[in-house]
């Protein structure tokens, strides 16, 4: 037997069981270990049954997506299961920890599948750009019928052991102490009372196929969004519409030619660079892995507006309690309704119980004493963008709080060393920058300062896991990672508009290319008076004058865009007349800007900003600033991020394009050397 497999035989039930940490991942090496195995059973005639089980922490949680680079390896998934599907033995698959992907299709290949109760399963295939690509398309539907698979394949979520078994799937779920012996005594069973097997490729899907059809285009059009430019879903619809058209080898031959189309195209390997970029997040070299943090369970929070509201949310929704503090009783009062406001209507849409609600209300204590933080693990700072005034409070913070109390600051763009600089604690401040909306944006930038201690780090990183953030180390730069990168993009796109194009020209642009929101509309989104003064405004930008006549954006229904009650935006007529009075007062000769030069001119100087901040080790990784713009600025995550895009574009065409800008509008559009080296072949940073 293999290493990684063994066969043990319990009476009539041989017993297969792979043991390939982490995840039994369905490598070469772990498929060859199957073959074997079941072949050394099918050839025992002592054995009548066949168990398939796991070791660690999980059942196979899928093909290994390294492997899935190089295409299809000998012996393939196909291989096992077209041996399991010839054996004449009764085989019983006992699932635990997360069944996913090509796991739940040799599962499903299996006559019967037992499952531990705290397990799941899915098909997760389609957030890596792909369909399920050994016959998880064909025997779902059969096993579970078409509204389930249709919903499980093109979300790619995990379903509970307990709804699997409901959902038909799963046969029998057991305390997970008892699934192996479970297993065999079922298996043994089986045999006992001549059960017989029973491959879902000999039945159809039941139901008729009109119904059918009408529930995979009812369910499809739910959950497949049109606007989504995600391939995987689509072909995962045509896939299942073969199941429920075509005999099983047919729709076998139909779902492996989608997914040999996936597997090849650029969507699934960004999608797989992005999964591999978000493991590779968690380990930061700041952060040995010995390294020892401290759990943080009860936070103060300094700052009751939109981000400390927001910051207060994600905290409670993760069981914290948490302090909230305010200058002034009616600012804290409109923190607290924000907060009671959100869960008033995550109760009333029934996203959440009333008694849960309140649960996470009773964690929230809200006051106007700074005192009262004197006892918090760690204090957020989340006030106004003011260097004196956050220099005042960590001043003070630090006079009052615990001597192993850790203080952050959520500032956007200043300098957090500044501020530890002014406490007796510099190894334990550092930043905990959050992005709007705080409670559902998923990015959160650690700010490592100059004498952060690793252990503080540490804290940082686990923390941010508990309350479901994506937390990313970056250095302690002037606007860190994503907002760094952000500024040049709004430097051209102010430019563009002066020069020629209109506002919604460039966000239309942009949003083409997959963003959510061009840079116009995301302005008016976030209030055009972020870091605007009325009694120092002097007319010095587009901005500025949009302000000064009270378009401030979305809240008062009129900045770049108008709005109309339901926040749909329309060019705005006052807006353009604003844009060509201010570029003709400033001698601009406006010309036809095309989209080709949009597009480039403002992502092009990002990506150039993207490898100074790798350069000067800002930023740590490639693929971490793929991770930030992925997460926190919604950039499509089926061109895998701004980098692993400008590799797909090539460094040698972004250097030269770079350089052609550089002559016509000025030294900001200069290539970094960094980029430069990449351009040059054999020294690229491997996104
Ligand atoms: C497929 O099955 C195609 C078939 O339909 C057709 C084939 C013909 N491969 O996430 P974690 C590594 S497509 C290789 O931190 P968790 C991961 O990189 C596949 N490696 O743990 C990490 O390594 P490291 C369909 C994998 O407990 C370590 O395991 N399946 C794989 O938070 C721990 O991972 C999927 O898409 C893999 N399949 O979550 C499942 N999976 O320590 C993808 C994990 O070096 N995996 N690794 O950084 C997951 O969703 C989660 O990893 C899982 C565990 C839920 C399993």
């Amino acid at each position: 037997m293999s290493d990684l497999t063994t066969l043990d035989i319990h009476g009539s039930v041989a017993v297969i069981r792979t043991d390939s940490p982490p995840v039994n991942a369905l490598a070469a090496p772990v498929r060859a270990g199957l073959l074997r195995a079941l072949q050394r059973a099918e050839a025992d005639p002592a054995v009548q049954a066949i168990v398939l089980t796991c070791a660690g922490r999980t059942f196979h949680a899928g093909a290994d997506i390294h492997e899935l680079a190089s295409g299809p390896v000998s012996p393939t998934l196909q291989d096992v299961l077209l041996s399991l599907e010839g054996t004449r033995k009764i085989v019983v698959a006992a699932l635990h920890g997360t069944t996913l992907g090509g796991g739940l299709e040799l599962a499903l290949t299996a006559d019967y599948r037992i499952a531990a109760d705290a397990s799941t399963v899915g098909l997760p295939e389609v957030l890596l750009g792909l369909i399920p690509g050994a016959g998880g398309t064909q025997r779902l539907p059969r096993a579970a019928g078409v509204a389930v698979a249709v919903d499980l394949i093109t979300s790619g979520r995990q379903m509970s052991a307990l709804d699997a078994q409901q959902a038909g799937i799963i046969d029998r779920v057991v305390p997970s102490d008892q699934l192996t012996a479970a297993a065999i005594d079922w298996a043994q069973a089986l045999v006992a009372h001549g059960a017989p097997r029973r491959r879902l490729s000999d039945d159809s899907v039941p139901g008729s196929m009109t119904d059918n059809l009408a529930t995979l285009d009812a369910v499809a059009r739910q959950q497949v969004k049109p606007w989504s430019r995600l391939d995987a879903p689509q072909a995962a619809c045509r896939a299942l519409h073969a199941a429920i058209t075509q005999p099983f080898a047919e729709g076998v031959a139909t779902e492996r030619a989608e997914f040999l189309g996936l597997l090849k195209g650029s969507q699934s390997r960004a999608l797989r660079h992005l999964f591999f970029a978000e493991r590779a997040v968690a380990k930061s070299r700041w952060i040995s892995a010995s390294a020892v943090g401290r759990e943080w369970r009860t936070l103060g929070i300094v700052g009751a507006g939109t981000m400390g509201s927001g910051i207060a949310l994600s905290c409670l929704n993760a069981g914290l309690s948490v302090h909230l503090v305010e200058n002034h009783a009616q600012a804290l009062e409109r923190g607290l309704s924000t907060i009671r406001g959100h869960y008033e209507s995550r109760v009333a849409t029934g996203k959440l119980s009333a008694e849960a609600a309140a649960a996470r209300l009773t964690c929230l204590t809200t006051t106007t004493d700074l005192a009262s933080l004197a006892d918090c693990d760690l204090v957020i700072e989340a006030i106004y963008e003011n260097m004196e005034a956050k220099l005042e409070l960590f001043r003070q913070l630090d006079a009052l709080c615990k001597p192993d109390a850790i203080l952050a600051s959520n500032t956007s763009y200043l300098n957090i060393d500044a501020m530890a600089a002014v406490t007796t604690r510099p190894s334990q401040v550092l930043g905990l920058h959050f992005f709007s909306p705080a409670h559902v944006n998923r990015l959160l930038e650690i700010i490592r300062t100059e004498h952060v201690s690793e252990s503080t780090l540490a804290s940082a990183m686990a923390w941010s896991k508990r309350i479901k953030k994506l937390g990313v180390v970056v250095g302690n730069a002037h606007g860190f990672v994503g907002n760094r990168m952000l500024a040049p993009r709004q430097r051209e796109a102010d430019k563009l508009i002066l020069e020629g194009a209109l506002p919604w020209e460039v966000d239309r642009v942009l949003e083409a290319f997959g963003l959510p929101m061009g840079p116009f509309r995301m302005r008016d989104l976030a209030g055009m008076d972020i870091g605007w003064n009325p009694a120092t405004t002097a007319s010095a930008t587009v901005r500025e004058r949009l302000c000064e006549i009270g378009r401030l954006g979305q809240k008062t229904k009129a900045g770049y865009y108008d709005y109309d009650d339901q926040r749909r935006a329309t060019p705005s007529n006052v807006a353009q007349e604003v844009v060509l009075r201010f570029s003709a007062e400033h001698g601009y000769v406006r010309r036809a800007v095309s989209e080709t030069e949009i597009l480039e001119r403002c992502l092009y100087p990002m990506i150039n900003e993207g490898a100074r901040l790798l350069a000067e080790g800002i930023a740590e990784r490639a693929s971490d600033i793929d991770m930030v713009w992925t997460t926190g600025y919604g950039w499509p995550t089926w061109t895998g991020g701004p980098m692993h895009w400008a590799e797909t574009v090539g460094w040698a065409t972004i250097v030269e394009r770079l350089e052609v800008y550089a002559a016509l509008y000025g030294a900001e559009f200069t290539p970094c050397d960094a980029l430069r080296q990449w351009a040059a072949p054999a020294s690229q940073p491997g996104v």
